[in-house]
């Protein structure tokens, strides 16, 4: 099926809102963001502001110079917090694939939802009730990828419609300049421009070693966004990302069985939260923080997802093991986490007893950890930990 997803982005957002409810703010040049008589800055500015050079980020003291009689508002965020939500809300109705990217915007897969219409009837039914339900008005990018949709609902703005074609997305994108691309910004403009690349299609035809050896693993992305390719799906918030632990000592160390048992702590952890979210992962980090404070953090990445303590913590401790082979300086801070998680029904290996054994295990485990809290029982690898952390996070 081809892929087709919406972006939606409202036009001068928190000016908006506020021209909504006072209609004799329309048509004006409106800066909401405080009076410019005090420090702040411009949070959004109407489009007729921004006809005078007014842009967000601006010291609101440069919008007065550029245009006196522009009207300030302080505004009021718990407005556009409620707008926001019902934004969300109208969009929730076409697809449960909804990716809200900030208040005003948010990415929504369509792909096969028919029964609304083609993508683009469904971005107009969606300007339209947005025109009609809220007071304002939304600009919409439809393509075949998330970077794509983003770069149209922009150029189209504002109030703007603008879909590619499938296949076109490359050619769409060729003739910008390499500004419009999300992630490149300033420095990375200048920085193409002095080796004369300014439209995207120019970017596009480097090679991605070339990207990546100026622009490290930022370029590899941008090069792929530059020739249209962008498979990040679209992600309903909520869903957890990322699961890690770490633990700073009281006192650094360079002792392997310490470190090995902490880790084996730290992984127990972060498995036993990888099973209440029900995940598996398909990635393990590690990171060390040495006690000059230089920082690394190591991928391993496993072609088979799992949620076992057990292979957390060999993939971990192999990584560990890497880590500290041939430095002899004593570690600050420890931590582990999983990333590349994927949900839902687990594919159990029904031949693999010890896989199964562990596995039970590691559930009988976090019932009892519910129960009488995770420092009740501890793992014969993970033993005589107590007074070792000087604290502990996770995210
Ligand atoms: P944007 O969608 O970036 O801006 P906008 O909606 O005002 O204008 P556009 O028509 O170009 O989409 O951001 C949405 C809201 O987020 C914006 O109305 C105010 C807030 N915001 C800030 O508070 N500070 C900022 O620097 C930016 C960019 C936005
Ligand atoms: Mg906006």
């Amino acid at each position: 099926m081809i892929r087709r997803i919406l972006h939606i982005d409202l036009d001068a957002f928190f000016v908006s809102v506020e021209q909504a409810l006072a209609p004799e703010l329309s048509g004006k040049p409106v800066v909401v963001g405080g009076r410019p008589d005090r420090r702040g800055v411009v949070a959004s500015a109407s489009y007729e502001a921004r006809a005078f050079g007014i842009r967000a980020g601006m010291p609101l003291g440069e919008a007065y110079r550029l245009c006196p009689q522009a009207i300030f508002l302080q505004g009021t965020f718990s407005r556009y917090r409620e707008v926001s939500s019902r934004l969300m809300t109208i969009l929730a109705d076409y697809s449960p694939h909804l990716e809200p990217a900030g208040l005003d915007e948010a990415y929504l897969d369509v792909t096969g939802c028919d029964v609304h219409g083609s993508p683009r009837q469904l971005a107009l039914t969606v300007k339209e009730r947005v025109k009609t339900e809220l007071g304002l008005t939304a600009s919409v990018g439809v393509a075949g990828c998330k970077i794509v949709a983003k770069v149209a609902s922009d150029l189209g703005k504002p109030d703007g419609l603008v879909e590619v074609a499938p296949g076109q997305e490359k050619g769409f994108l060729a003739p910008l300049p390499v500004a419009r691309l999300p992630g490149v910004g300033r420095k990375t403009e200048q920085a193409l421009r002095a080796m004369g690349i300014t439209t995207v299609g120019e970017l596009a035809a480097l090679t991605p070693e070339f990207v990546k050896s100026h622009f490290g693993t930022a370029g590899t992305a941008i090069y792929h966004y530059a020739n249209g390719i962008d498979n990040r799906e679209v992600k309903p918030p909520g869903e957890t990302k990322s699961i890690s632990r770490e633990t700073t000592f009281a006192q650094d160390t360079s002792d392997h069985r310490l470190l090995q048992a902490i880790l084996r702590y730290l992984c127990e952890l972060v498995g036993a939260e990888l099973r209440r979210h029900n995940k598996q992962t398909r990635s393990i980090m590690l990171k060390l923080r040495y006690a000059d404070f230089e920082t690394i953090t190591r991928h391993l990445g496993s072609k088979e997802a799992t949620d076992a303590d057990d292979i957390i913590f060999a993939g971990a401790t192999r990584l560990l093991d890497r880590a500290l082979s041939g430095k002899g300086k004593a570690v600050r801070l420890l931590g582990v986490g999983v990333s590349n998680l994927v949900g839902g029904g687990k594919q159990l290996n029904l031949f693999d007893s010890t896989s199964q054994r562990s596995e039970h295990l590691d559930r009988a485990i976090d019932r009892i950890r519910r129960r009488y809290g995770f420092g009740s029982i501890q793992t014969g690898s993970a033993l005589a930990l107590r007074d070792v952390f000087a604290g502990e996070k996770g995210d």
